[in-house]
C-alpha cells in the first residue's frame, strides 16, 4: 500500500472559502492503492510548512502534493519549480509581510518539482478540466511551502516524491 499526504489551504485574503481544501476535503481516504491523508495548512510563512513537515514525519508516506488557490488563474496549473524567495503581495492570515527575503540561505536558489507534471496535466485534461505546466508558484506561502518540501525531500527523503498544484477560484 501506498501512502500521500495531499495539503489545501484555508482562506486567505479577503475570501471565506478556499477551494484547494474544498476539493481536498472531498477525497476518499483511498485512491485505488494509495491511503490519502487529507491535511488542511494555515496561511502562514511560519506555521504551513511546519504543519506538514509534522505530518510527514508521522506518516512517512511516499508522496506529498500541496495544493492552493491561484484565483487568477483559468486553469488547473501543475507547478515545475519552487524559488528561495519570501515576498508577499499581501500580509499572510498572521499578519506576516516579508517583503524579498531568502528563505533559506543555506538552500539552492530553486528546485525543480518531483512531479511528472505533462503526464499530470494530460491526465486532468483527459478528465475534461483545463489544465497547465506552471513556471512560477509565486513568491507568496504556496511556493513557500512547495520550496521547503522539496528542500526536505532532497535533504531527509530523497525517496519522497512531492510538488504542487494551484487550482483556480471556483
Ligand atoms: N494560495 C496562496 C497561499 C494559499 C493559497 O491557497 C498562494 O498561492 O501562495
Amino acid at each position: 500500500m501506498n501512502t500521500a499526504i495531499i495539503t489545501g489551504f484555508e482562506p486567505f485574503d479577503s475570501d471565506s472559502i478556499n477551494p484547494s481544501w474544498l476539493a481536498v476535503n472531498a477525497l476518499p481516504e483511498r485512491v485505488g492503492a494509495c491511503q490519502l491523508t487529507r491535511l488542511l495548512l494555515p496561511v502562514s510563512f511560519k506555521n504551513a510548512f511546519a504543519r506538514l513537515e509534522e505530518a510527514i514525519d508521522t506518516c512517512r508516506p511516499d508522496l506529498v502534493i500541496c495544493t492552493g488557490l491561484a484565483a487568477r488563474r483559468t486553469s488547473i496549473t501543475v507547478e515545475r519549480v519552487a524559488i528561495n524567495i519570501d515576498d508577499a503581495r499581501i500580509p499572510d492570515n498572521d499578519g506576516f509581510h516579508p517583503i524579498e527575503r531568502r528563505i533559506d540561505y543555506a538552500a539552492p536558489d530553486a528546485y525543480f518539482s518531483c512531479l511528472p507534471a505533462r503526464a499530470i496535466c494530460e491526465k486532468i485534461s483527459e478528465a475534461g478540466l483545463p489544465a497547465a505546466i506552471s513556471d512560477s508558484a509565486g513568491t507568496y506561502v504556496c511556493n513557500n511551502v512547495m520550496f521547503r518540501l522539496l528542500h526536505l525531500i532532497a535533504n531527509r527523503y530523497p525517496k519522497m516524491l512531492g510538488g504542487f498544484i494551484h487550482v483556480p477560484a471556483t
